[in-house]
């Protein structure tokens, strides 16, 4: 019987904290110094890389991405831009009296890393060309990235014949769009390969953009031909990456900044709210029979939802932002434990950057942290008291408020500490091994 293989889906948007995750997880694994939280700790006889299943994907670069953190000059990894795969296998003693008598056993963890901007795109799936351009449309016309790109539409007929060139203007003027729209905190940038398109630069599949629909439709016009495009998007695109890559993943971790949406303000919040549920809808079992073709039965056993980068908040405070994060998924959340997986949300810093500090600010003390920035300086950061209320967070959100009131929450681009590590031990961390145990410890 082949050994058997866990198949690990690390879910988030682009700059969640997934290359950081997986490589300091890995790392973690490796040597399990700092993760007391690891039940079967004391019975792993080895942890080691393996060749990948998949010969056609490119490997993880997991020594550069950890080099880069540890290194002389350590540094963040470079943002994702393809799609790579990495095998990380366990030698385990089994537990108990029993299990000193069998011999050892052997699991295997598969683990992909892609670009955020592509994991957008799974809410697509469900939606029609008609839907996907009425609701981009609506949302983007409140937005100040978004004013040439709607001059642009507005003085288009979809109704007229398709015209190659005015298509390609069209989707440049969108891609712009969403370019900016990223570079300014939102979410919700679909298609994901407009932001980053591999090898699909400049092909038809990638040339349309949101239209308001004709009322008549004539054979090849505009609106129908971006229509045909959009639909071949997620046929040959889309489908293809969920089917490789999400379709038969065991175990989940989703992570969310959370932190980073609360400091752009209430609009990012709910934008992030809105997205995350789009996403993970595609999860959902039993939502369409492509998808229930392409599972087959297949399930998502356990989904941990993670805020990442809680390095910025002292300790006392991650109670409130794992609650947060807990609410802002809860759609999700319900929908999985329904379908029968088990759920849990916590706060990590896959990779700790600073460390606890009180700090006087007007008399008063805080809770602060501190840590290094990129140019070396240090600097102490109160990020701001989260209420231990979510709906005080989600509430404005969701109502669309401008800012918070009576708050301030602050982020701050810190390096990763130049840290000394004693011998079996990984990178620092902040509840990597609660993480851990929770994915995959059952299965150690
Ligand atoms: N302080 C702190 N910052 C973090 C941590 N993890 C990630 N970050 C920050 O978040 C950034 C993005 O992390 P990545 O792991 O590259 O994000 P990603 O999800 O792989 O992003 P894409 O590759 O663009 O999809 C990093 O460059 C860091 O600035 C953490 O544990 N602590
Ligand atoms: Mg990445």
């Amino acid at each position: 019987m082949p050994d058997p293989v866990i198949r690990l889906g690390v879910t988030g948007l682009s700059r969640a904290g997934k290359t950081v995750f997986i490589t300091n997880l890995v790392a973690n694994l490796l040597e399990r110094g700092r993760m007391p939280q690891l039940s079967a700790r004391d019975r792993i006889e080895a942890v080691y890389l393996q060749p990948q299943p998949d010969l056609t994907l490119p490997r993880f670069a997991y020594e550069d991405h950890l080099a880069a953190m540890t290194g002389d000059a350590p540094h963040w990894p470079q943002s994702t831009r393809a799609v790579s795969e990495l095998r990380l296998s366990f030698r385990v003693r089994g537990a108990g009296f029993f299990g000193g008598l069998v011999g050892p056993r052997v699991l295997h963890v598969d683990i992909v890393d892609y670009p955020g901007e592509w994991l957008l795109d799974l809410a697509l799936l469900d939606k029609s060309y008609e839907d996907w351009a009425e609701g981009v449309l609506a949302r983007m016309a409140g937005r100040a990235e978004a004013r040439d790109f709607m001059a642009l539409a507005r003085a288009e007929d979809g109704a007229l014949a398709l015209d190659e060139p005015r298509a390609m203007a069209l989707a440049a003027a969108f891609t712009a769009y969403l370019t900016a729209a990223r570079a300014a905190g939102w979410s919700d940038c679909t298609p994901g390969r407009f932001l980053l398109p591999g090898d699909l630069a400049g092909s038809p599949v990638l040339t349309f953009a949101p239209l308001p629909k004709p009322a008549h439709r004539p054979r090849g016009c505009l609106w129908s031909e971006m229509e045909r495009r959009f639909d071949a998007y997620k046929a040959r695109v889309v489908r293809p990456f969920f089917r490789d890559h999400f379709a038969r993943i065991d175990r989940q971790v989703v992570l969310v900044d959370v932190l980073g949406a609360i400091h752009q303000g209430p609009r990012a919040v709910e934008d992030l709210r809105r997205t995350m549920a789009e996403v993970l809808a595609a999860f959902r079992p039993g939502r369409n029979g492509w998808l229930d073709r392409l599972l087959g039965g297949h399930r998502v056993e356990r989904i941990l939802f993670a805020a990442t980068k809680a390095d910025h908040l002292h300790h006392h405070q991650h109670p409130a932002l794992t609650a947060i994060t807990e609410a802002l998924l809860r759609d999700a959340r319900s929908r999985a434990d329904f379908a029968g997986a088990q759920t849990a949300a916590l706060s990590l810093a896959s990779l700790r950057c600073t460390v606890e500090e009180d700090i006087t600010r007007g008399g008063e003390k805080l809770e602060a942290v501190r840590g290094r920035l990129a140019d070396g300086r240090q600097v102490a950061l109160y990020a701001g008291e989260l209420p231990g209320d979510p709906a005080r967070i989600l509430a404005p959100a969701r109502e669309g408020a401008e800012r918070w009131l009576n708050a301030d929450f602050s982020m701050m681009g810190f390096a990763p500490a130049r840290a000394a590590r004693k011998p079996g031990e990984g990178p620092p961390h902040i509840r990597l091994d609660r993480a851990a145990e929770f994915l995959i410890g059952d299965r150690l």
